[in-house]
């Protein structure tokens, strides 16, 4: 089982370790707030939570006497912790059966976590199937197939190239047939011009409902923490498609920046219920605020 302090080790190593140091003197200068600006923005931070952040740690930093490096280096701690909201739990229990449609771009990482996910609720005992409504490539199938095996869970697919939307109201169906109590529904992530993501999505989100009127009862955007603010333009292209419910970061442990949290949490207003920390199955961790900005610095 990962955990944050490991997984995280190249972001606390990276730009929140030049972020710390930034307050090595009890003297602190105009440019010493220069410099933790622009090393927050570098961090995928982002320009809006960035500017907050060092509002609030000046106005601290004037009044409520945070007066040596070692005081503001916590008080930035805190309000980096701030910024961050606990998980809410997520909408799928108390129904027959509940859906949870997975979106994000092409390699985000959305099928290794529907297979990290999956894992996680029959671990729980939970009843779990999935759809492979990304029917672009044969590969994507066979690896959602893949993660199906070992998580457990039966894999509803079509053929490569086949309508996503037949797959999945066939996968809606079974599972409500057979008593299953989660669908978890694939998605492609293609952002090609002539090919109409969005409009697809939609018509996917519109197929549920026909067999089980409020479905999807989440939906889940995965976004490559690597990616910064990119990733953060995309998820408000998938905000007007799908009415999202929840995030999940991916590949925090491949980034030396990982602020990107903090202006998804911001920016966007969405929980975020789990991050990625690897590729194995067991590397999808609900997401812990004190223990994600714990994880950002060396120490205490
Ligand atoms: N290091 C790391 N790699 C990840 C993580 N999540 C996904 N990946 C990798 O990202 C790549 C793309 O993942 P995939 O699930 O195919 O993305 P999709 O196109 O959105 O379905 C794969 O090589 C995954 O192993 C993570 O949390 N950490
Ligand atoms: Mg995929």
């Amino acid at each position: 089982m990962t955990d944050y302090r490991r997984g995280m080790t190249k972001t606390r190593q990276g730009f929140f370790s030049r972020i710390a140091n930034t307050f090595a003197r009890d003297q602190i200068t105009e440019a010493d707030w220069e410099e933790l600006e622009t090393l927050l923005v570098q961090a995928d931070v982002g320009m809006a939570t960035t500017s907050l952040l060092i509002d609030r740690l000046r106005a601290r930093y004037k009044q409520a006497g945070l007066k040596t490096a070692d005081q503001l280096r916590h008080g930035l701690r805190d309000e980096l912790r701030d910024l961050l909201k606990p998980p809410t739990p997520m909408n799928i229990s108390g129904r027959e059966l509940s859906v949870v449609l997975v979106v994000g771009v092409n390699g985000s990482g959305k099928t290794t976590t529907i297979g990290k996910l999956a894992n996680r609720l029959v671990n729980n005992n939970r009843k779990v199937m999935l759809a492979a409504g990304d029917t672009f490539r044969a590969a994507a199938i066979e690896q959602l197939q893949l993660w199906g095996e070992r998580a457990n869970a039966p894999v509803v697919a079509g053929k490569p190239n086949s309508d996503p939307g037949a797959v999945v109201y066939d996968a809606v169906s079974a599972a409500k047939a057979r008593g299953y109590d989660i669908l978890v529904v694939d998605t492609a992530g293609r952002l090609q011009t002539k090919y109409n993501l969005m409009e697809e999505l939609r018509k996917v989100k519109g197929v549920m409902a026909k067999v089980v009127p409020d479905a999807p009862h989440e939906v889940l955007i995965v976004l490559d923490g690597t990616t910064g603010q990119n990733a953060l333009s995309q998820a408000k292209g998938f905000t007007e498609a799908v009415q999202l419910t929840g995030a999940i970061v991916t590949k925090l442990d491949s980034t030396a920046k990982g602020g990107m949290v903090f202006a998804i949490q911001q920016e966007l207003g969405l929980p975020i219920q789990y991050v990625g920390l690897g590729e194995t199955m067991y590397d999808l961790i609900l997401f812990d605020p004190d223990a994600f900005v714990d994880g950002l610095f060396e120490g205490d």
